[in-house]
């Protein structure tokens, strides 16, 4: 940097040294002057090495000579490029050693020094110079040529060489460009062939320069023209916000606004699935071209490119990777069991073993697909399970050998014992033998019993033994055997009889036995028939038999009860409850009747009606004799007649009536009706001698009761 600095001033020293002549251009730079007026120096040297500063070099300062200068000096401005009349040029920029060129316009001449140079201590050199009016004696009252102006045209005739003193052209600029306004746009003829003015520039119509944006650039095509378009474009990094291009209107005005640059950034980056990347998590914001690295988590390979990179659009671009869990392979079968499930060997699958009925796993049941691709463990085993041995039961043997799963033991026992527990004994899945532990007990029927009414007689009871059985006095056996054997099956061979009481036929009051004697005593189940003597009778059953000792019931001979119900009785009737013994029917007579000797009742008595038999009679009433000085008469339904002091046969609804003779009069009543044998009423009148007249009959029907 510093070799091409130096290099760069030293070819714009040797270029100046063509150019101008003021500068003291000698190979050598010469020795520091002793006359430099009111020029400050720097620090004099011979190398570089003497400046103190790198920033600093050796350099050739005109009158001070070889001095340490700062490269990155700027001299004092220049204000503006324009001078009165004329006009400055810095080249080739503002830095130690550039000269500032002078010019004067047309009609002036150039007073004082045409460069100056930029000094050490920040200074122009010499004094500006200025522009006069070129003074001369107007030897010519004409002028040549019209000055020509770029890209505008003057209102005078073209190609007319000779314009006479004081001849005036107007300017004006060509279609498609412009001029400022407050410029000179007329030339004056001032004779000698000079010409003043005009100090118009034409420069394009359009819109003004566009300045560059931060971070980027802008580019104009065609450059300053109605209808050219500016550009932008960002630097590296930098992506662009807001319209890429913008065009110049026709009234001199760009359209829309500036865009910006800005910085290009990338989002969260693309996540892989069992991966992590090298990023901080909680990073959200990454500057383009940042590069991230992707690994696959434990347990998980990758396939593919792990890398991610932000690039200047802002978009991740990869990792074309994926992350695959590793396979273990098939973990291995095992006999006489099976795998759970049988088909993920992927990392974290797990299987589990399991055995068939009847077998035990032997070793860890389930096996996991590690991180590194290999089963953890060992393939267990699967044993069958075995029960604990068995042995014969004393007095027996066992048939059948074997202990695993599934075998099966049988128990015998000798004769005479029999098992007890479970006579087959299977080795079972929970390592246990089925059922009981068989023993052999001697078979024992026990000694038989109770019997009622009687007793056993035996000594053994075991297999063989014989018991007898025996009944008391006055009872009957009643059994199929009188012995019987103890069975191999534990029971006797027959079962226990029975003793039953016999009973003593019982004598009963006024009765006798039928067939047998009273006294005896008879076998259970005998029947025996009893009968009563003349008039009496059983009043149970007259069979009765032998129960096991006892007789359900014994008899009595009691009065017989009447067989038929009471006689019946003419004009009348009877009244009965009952026709035991000893039960009275009671006799009735219809109206008009009575009973005979008054013997109203029969009484049963030992199975007979007894007593005198009721009769109904026909109930007269007794003849009412005569009426001295006076007549009887019966009244029927053919008139009535005298009524005979012999008649006896006076029936219930007869009537008299009674009469007194001539002179005689009734005292008493004129009547009387004969009502259930006596008369009503009573009493019978009386005829008297009659002193009255005699007085109508007063008589009236008794009323019928
Ligand atoms: C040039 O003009 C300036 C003022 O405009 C004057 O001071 C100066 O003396 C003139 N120089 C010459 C050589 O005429
Ligand atoms: C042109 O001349 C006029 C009048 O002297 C002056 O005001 C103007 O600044 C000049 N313009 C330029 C561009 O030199
Ligand atoms: C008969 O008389 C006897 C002895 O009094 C008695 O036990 C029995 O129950 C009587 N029978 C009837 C049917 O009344
Ligand atoms: C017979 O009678 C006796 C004594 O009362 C009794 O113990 C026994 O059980 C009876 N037998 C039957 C078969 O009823
Ligand atoms: C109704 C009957 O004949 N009863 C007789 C039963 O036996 C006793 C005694 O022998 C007699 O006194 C009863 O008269």
């Amino acid at each position: 940097m510093t070799g091409v600095m130096y290099k760069k001033t030293a070819i714009v020293v040797a270029l100046l040294c063509n150019l101008i002549y003021i500068i003291e251009c000698n190979d050598v730079c010469g020795e520091r002057r002793d006359n430099l007026g009111n020029r400050r120096c720097s620090k004099r040297c011979a190398t570089n090495q003497d400046c103190v500063s790198a920033k600093k070099k050796c350099l050739c300062d005109g009158a001070c000579g070889l001095s340490c200068i700062n490269t990155n000096m700027k001299c004092v401005d220049i204000e503006g490029s324009r001078i009165p009349h004329g006009h400055v040029e810095i080249i080739p920029f503002n830095q130690f050693g550039a000269v500032a060129k002078y010019r004067c316009d047309d009609g002036y001449t150039l007073f004082g020094i045409t460069g100056r140079v930029c000094q050490g201590d920040e200074t122009w050199s010499r004094q500006a110079p200025t522009c006069n009016l070129t003074r001369h004696v107007i030897e010519k009252q004409e002028c040549g040529r019209p000055p020509q102006v770029n890209h505008a045209h003057h209102s005078g005739p073209r190609n007319v060489m000779s314009h006479p003193l004081g001849s005036t052209l107007l300017y004006e600029c060509d279609a498609g460009f412009t001029a400022r306004k407050d410029v000179v746009v007329r030339a004056w003829c001032v004779g000698d062939g000079v010409w003043v003015g005009p100090n118009l520039t034409c420069s394009h119509a359009g819109c003004d320069l566009l300045p560059d944006i931060p971070s980027g650039t802008v580019h104009i095509i065609p450059p300053n023209m109605i209808g050219g378009r500016a550009r932008y474009s960002c630097y590296p990094g930098f992506h662009l916000v807001g319209r890429i291009e913008r065009t110049c209107q026709s009234d001199g005005q760009w359209d829309g606004s500036p865009p910006s640059c800005e910085k290009v950034v990338c989002g969260r980056p693309p996540e892989v699935e069992h991966a992590s990347h090298d990023a901080p998590t909680d990073q959200l914001q990454f500057q383009a071209g940042t590069q991230l690295t992707y690994t696959c988590v434990f347990g998980y390979y990758r396939e593919g490119a792990p890398r991610s990179m932000c690039t200047g659009e802002g978009q991740w671009v990869g990792p074309r990777m994926t992350c695959k869990a590793r396979n273990c392979g098939a973990p291995g079968e095992i006999n006489n069991g099976w795998r759970d499930p049988g088909y993920k060997f992927t990392f974290p699958s797990r299987v589990t073993y399991h055995c068939n009925e009847g077998f035990e796993l032997l070793g860890r049941a389930f096996r996991e697909c590690q991180s590194n691709g290999e089963w953890s463990g060992i393939l267990p085993t699967c044993e069958p399970i075995e029960c604990q041995e068995l042995g014969p039961p004393l007095h027996g043997t066992m048939i059948g050998s074997g202990r695993t799963y599934g075998s099966l033991i049988r128990f015998v026992c000798n004769d005479g014992y029999k098992v007890v527990g479970s006579a087959e004994r299977r080795c079972q899945a929970d390592r246990l033998w089925s059922g009981q532990e068989a023993r052999c007990e001697e078979i024992d029927c026990g000694v038989p019993g109770p019997l009622w009414n009687g007793y056993v007689d035996g000594h053994r009871t075991t297999v063989g033994s014989v018991y007898f059985f025996r009944c008391y006095a006055r009872t009957t056996f009643d059994g199929p055997a009188f012995a019987a054997q103890c069975l191999e099956t534990g029971q006797w061979s027959q079962n226990l009889p029975k003793c039953l009481g016999q009973c003593q036929v019982p004598a009963i009051l006024n009765g006798s036995v039928v067939a047998g004697q009273e006294g005896v005593w008879v076998d259970h189940g005998t029947a025996i028939t009893y009968t009563c003597k003349e008039g009496l009778e059983l009043n149970d059953t007259s069979e009765i038999s032998c129960n096991n000792g006892t007789w359900k019931v014994i008899p009595r001979c009691v009065p017989a009860p009447c067989k038929t119900a009471p006689p019946q009785m003419d004009n009348g009737h009877r009244v009965f409850f009952n026709m035991n013994h000893g039960d009275r029917a009671r006799y009735f007579c219809m109206e008009g009747y009575r009973l005979r000797n008054d013997h109203r009742y029969l009484t049963c008595n030992f199975g007979v009606w007894e007593g005198p038999t009721p009769q109904c009679e026909e109930n007269f009433c007794p003849n009412p004799g005569s009426i001295p000085n006076g007549q009887i008469y019966k009244k029927g339904h053919f008139g009535k007649f005298i009524f005979k002091e012999y008649i006896v046969t006076i029936k219930h609804g007869d009537r008299l009536e009674y009469e007194c003779q001539r002179n005689y009069k009734l005292v008493g009543p004129s009547g009387a009706a004969c009502v259930n044998g006596k008369w009503s009423p009573p009493n019978r009148p009386r005829c008297i001698p009659a002193r009255h007249p005699i007085l109508p009959k007063l008589w009236r029907p008794m009323e019928e009761q």
